[in-house]
């Protein structure tokens, strides 16, 4: 019953499966489920900063005010949770990764990221699969502000990866040298989580 019943799910499942953008194991969704780990932060936006920091020349700190301030973009994409749902034609608006990155020197060798969000949680992630044009910190989904338990105010978008790596209330990026596991990655899922060769968990 519910999330995965009924007809027009079914057929439309059906036409996702045959368009080659359903990967294996998953069941389509029309709803959308809320799922982490701990309880939603509050968003105080006196106090909230995003840092970009690790291998970078300068490091930098913005506010609430200067984020925003960044262009804006949007993306449409589809959403793989490693739970086995996944959530086709998302338009997600905000500010482009590579227009974060844009704004930073490397230095030399920083290859990997690691993704900060509230409560320590953290995500890590190529810096080859965030340097893409349709990964993007978004502040609105289907042109509606972010709900709290979705991730208000900001959070990262990766569609081409499990969505455990879209992280919600996200506060920073730090670069490094390494892949190192965030939390999930800590907790047996796998350091890469590509949907279409079911990299769920790690061995
Ligand atoms: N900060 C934070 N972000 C997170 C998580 C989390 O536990 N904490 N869980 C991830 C997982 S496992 C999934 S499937 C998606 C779910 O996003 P949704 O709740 O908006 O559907 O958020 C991801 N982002
Ligand atoms: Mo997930």
């Amino acid at each position: 019953m519910g999330l995965f019943d009924g007809g027009e799910r079914k057929a439309l499942e059906q036409k996702m499966k045959s368009d080659g953008r359903l990967p294996p194991g998953q069941s389509l969704t029309l709803k959308w489920p809320v799922l982490h780990y701990g309880s939603v932060p509050r968003f105080d936006p006196e106090r909230w900063d995003f840092r970009v920091y690790g291998m970078v020349e300068t490091p930098v700190t913005w506010s609430w005010n200067e984020f925003n301030a960044l262009p804006k973009v949007t993306r449409h994409s589809d959403f793989h949770c490693v739970t086995r749902w996944s959530r086709f034609d998302n338009d997600w608006d905000g500010v482009a990764f590579r227009e974060v990155l844009r704004r930073v020197n490397l230095k030399d060798g920083a290859g990997y990221v690691l993704v900060h969000a509230e409560q320590g949680f953290t995500a890590n992630v190529p810096l080859a699969d965030l340097d893409r044009e349709d990964v993007l910190f978004a502040t609105h989904h289907d042109g509606y502000p972010l709900t709290a338990d979705h991730g208000y105010p900001l959070r990262l978008i990766v569609p081409h990866l499990y969505a455990w790596k879209s992280v919600k209330w996200v506060r920073g990026i730090e670069f490094l040298d390494r892949d190192a596991p965030g939390f999930w990655e800590q907790n047996g899922y796998h350091m890469y989580g590509d949907p279409w060769r079911e990299q769920r968990f790690s061995e």
